[in-house]
């Protein structure tokens, strides 16, 4: 499996330009390139990259997805001048041409197609193209929104043509939608396409009746288009999250891509003028960390638009982070998806549900006729500006949210621990026998003083019993190092999983944080005391042996995975994921203890899918002494994509059920649930 990520920028993509007024135009600047670099430069990110040259894609690949006649009305404009280019221009919505143009498009083209080529040889695991002109409105015959050549859907097409793939997912969260794209592909079934976009009921730019969420595709591509219309501005960090919980990663778990490729655009972060979207930049980190988990890892991103130059280049830094295998920052905000969004969501999944089989047991059902205007405010994700010292006023506002989120940068990153996933010495040996280059670091466990001396301090009555004490010394050893931000995350060998949970999670408690989210799988002896709200608590268990209702704080879910197939994912993205990002956890431990319900992938994708919270603070604790599980564990929490999934096979009834039980039960106190809006 490969590691590496590849970043591809070149200077000369800068020089396209607009020559002449127009105040359409005018915010596709050069600066968005070379403001995004710099500001890649200034983390230090670029000298952490590949760097892979761009190329002019060849007119062979530029005729993959346009017509010849477009092809050679862009080549004829290299040498007009600017009358003649600005007449050209005025044939289409929304472009500009300059004598660059052409080249420029051309290098566009290439960089993607080397972003392609360098993950799938293996060169690099994922990657970044930071491109100009965009690509995601043009057309088969037909230049459109500061777009020429379709750079995301020319790069799928050579991905089929090239490597022979089947299954090609297309993430665009530009914030506009990407129609080129969609008309490209909507009849192919082996592209399947998702954006969201602005939409205010048609009203916002380019204002299709095809960009509603009824545009499922056409013919054998019915269902392999996806549309998520935005029907307020404001859209936030929840807003986002919650489209992927509830609408991209199910499909996408179940279409199963073999390569990812992103339509980046970032005028759908905080401060575009063009998006008028609130979400920041941190957010970006954690879609990209969920894209991460498909397709081995094999992750392309590519960008599209993005005009407010901080929010821009702050964003494509939390990108590169993550696409690096950074720790993820916490998002910040309320995690609450809006009314607008929420209804949204909920026609999309309605939509949708011929197509894909989680839906197939759901009783979704449209919320409005379609082009019906909502009535609903648009209430949660106020301006996140608005509680710091940079209040919004009407003026200068795009002066505003640089001060802002110089700030709130500065609050959101922070020093990495030098070591990334720390173990006891027996795991070590085992984990070398993958093919994943995974770096444990083997600490050396407490002494049984050091322990006593430690535990002493919350749990004196558990100094008495030796036994105890020694199960824990593994576990507590690696707690610490996580609470010191020595390390990153771990995993600890307990021959009493719940024991020594209940017992550690009194230590960090001591350390003031305020919430650590438990998940324990299997069979849990001690329960610890939730009353607080400082744990919450999610028991994942066999039905049979448990007596316990769930409340907000201590959650049951009865699951026992499939034998044949794998349908665990359903609830890792229907339940526990939203109610995981609602409670927003500083510390996540998850115990493995006996007679799990869930096998190696299951548990391992849970450890994927969480990894984004609590600043990758993880602790795993694992009573089961299966070689393998321990290996798989090691390799996800050492930065592997999840493993593969085999088998879909939809939940049950049964199941389906108690999942909305439990929705309904607890989406009053954890909102990420809500995804239909009754
Ligand atoms: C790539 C992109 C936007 C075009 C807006 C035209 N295009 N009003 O973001
Ligand atoms: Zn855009």
């Amino acid at each position: 499996m490969a590691s590496g990520t590849a970043l591809i920028y070149d200077e000369a993509m800068t020089r396209h330009k607009l020559l002449w007024n127009d105040p359409i135009c005018d915010i596709e600047v050069p600066e968005r390139l070379s403001a995004s670099y710099e500001q890649l430069q200034c983390y230090h990110l670029v000298e952490r990259c590949v760097p892979v040259p761009a190329r002019e894609g060849s007119e062979e690949e530029i005729l993959l997805v346009h017509s010849s006649e477009h092809l050679e009305a862009a080549k004829s404009t290299q040498t007009m001048n600017e009358e003649e280019l600005k007449r050209i221009s005025g044939n289409y919505d929304s472009f500009f041409f300059h004598p660059n143009t052409y080249h420029c498009a051309r290098l566009a083209v290439g960089a993607a197609l080397q972003l392609v080529d360098s993950v799938m040889s293996g060169k690099v695991c994922n990657g970044m193209a930071l491109v100009r002109p965009p690509g995601h409105h043009s057309q088969r015959n037909a230049a459109n929104g500061f777009c020429l050549f379709n750079n995301v859907a020319i790069a799928a097409e050579y991905a089929k043509l090239k490597y022979g793939l089947q299954r090609i997912l297309i993430v665009d969260w530009d914030v506009h939608h990407g129609q080129g794209t969609q008309y490209i592909f909507e009849e192919d079934p082996s592209v399947l396409y998702f954006s969201w976009h602005r939409y205010e009921h048609q009203e916002f730019w380019p204002s299709l009746k095809e960009s509603d969420y009824d545009a499922v595709g056409l013919g054998k591509g019915k269902g392999f288009n996806i549309n998520l219309p935005w029907n307020k501005v404001g859209m936030g960090n929840s807003d986002y999250l919650a489209a992927f919980f509830h609408v991209l990663l199910p499909v996408a778990f179940e279409f199963d891509p073999e390569l990812v490729l992103v339509s980046s655009g970032y005028d759908s972060g905080i401060g575009d003028p063009e998006g008028q979207m609130n979400a920041t930049p941190e957010v970006f980190a954690h879609l990209t960390h969920f894209l991460m988990q498909l397709a081995h890892g094999k992750l392309c991103v590519i960008l599209e638009g993005g005009y407010h130059l901080k929010s821009l280049s702050e964003s494509v830094c939390m990108t590169v982070k993550t696409l690096l295998r950074d720790p993820l920052p916490q998002v910040t905000g309320e995690m609450a998806p809006c009314l607008s969004a929420i209804e949204s969501i909920q026609n999309v999944r309605a939509a949708h549900k011929p197509y894909w089989k989680w839906l197939t047991y759901e009783d979704t059902s449209f919320l409005h006729n379609l082009s019906t205007r909502s009535d609903l405010p648009k209430t949660a994700d106020t301006n996140p500006c608005a509680d710091d010292e940079a209040k919004i006023t009407d003026s200068n506002e795009t002066d505003k949210i640089e001060r802002f989120l110089e700030l709130h940068m500065k609050n959101v990153i922070f020093p990495v621990p030098p070591i990334r996933t720390a173990t006891t010495a027996e795991l070590k040996a085992s984990a070398h026998l993958n093919t994943f280059p995974v770096h444990l670091h083997v600490v050396k466990e407490m002494d049984k003083n050091e322990i006593e001396a430690l535990v002493s301090d919350f749990h004196a009555d558990l100094v008495k019993t030796n036994k105890t004490l020694l199960s824990l010394r593994s576990t507590l050893t690696i707690l610490d190092k996580i609470l010191k931000k020595e390390v990153c995350n771990g995993i600890a060998e307990s021959p009493a999983a719940s024991a020594s949970v209940a017992v550690a999670l009194r230590h960090p408690l001591c350390f003031g944080l305020q919430r650590v989210l438990c998940i324990f799988v299997g069979d849990m002896h001690i329960i610890p005391n939730t009353e607080d709200g400082k744990i919450l608590v999610i028991h994942i268990c066999k039905e049979e042996q448990t007596g316990k209702s769930s409340s907000k704080h201590y959650i049951v879910l009865n699951w026992k995975e499939d034998a044949d197939g794998n349908d665990f994912f359903s609830a890792v993205l229907g339940f526990i994921l939203p109610v995981a990002y609602s409670y927003q956890p500083n510390l996540i431990v998850i115990a493995v203890g006996p007679n799990r319900s869930l096998g190696i992938s299951g548990i391992s994708l849970l450890f994927g899918l969480l990894q984004g919270l609590a600043e990758s603070r993880i602790l795993a604790v694992i009573e089961d002494t299966d070689i393998n599980l321990m290996q798989s564990v090691a390799k996800t929490l050492a930065g592997a994509s999840v493993p593969h999934f085999g088998v879909h096979v939809p939940p049950t009834q049964e199941k389906v059920n108690q999942i909305k039980m439990l929705r309904n039960q607890l989406q009053q106190d954890w909102k990420m649930l809500q995804c239909s809006g009754k």
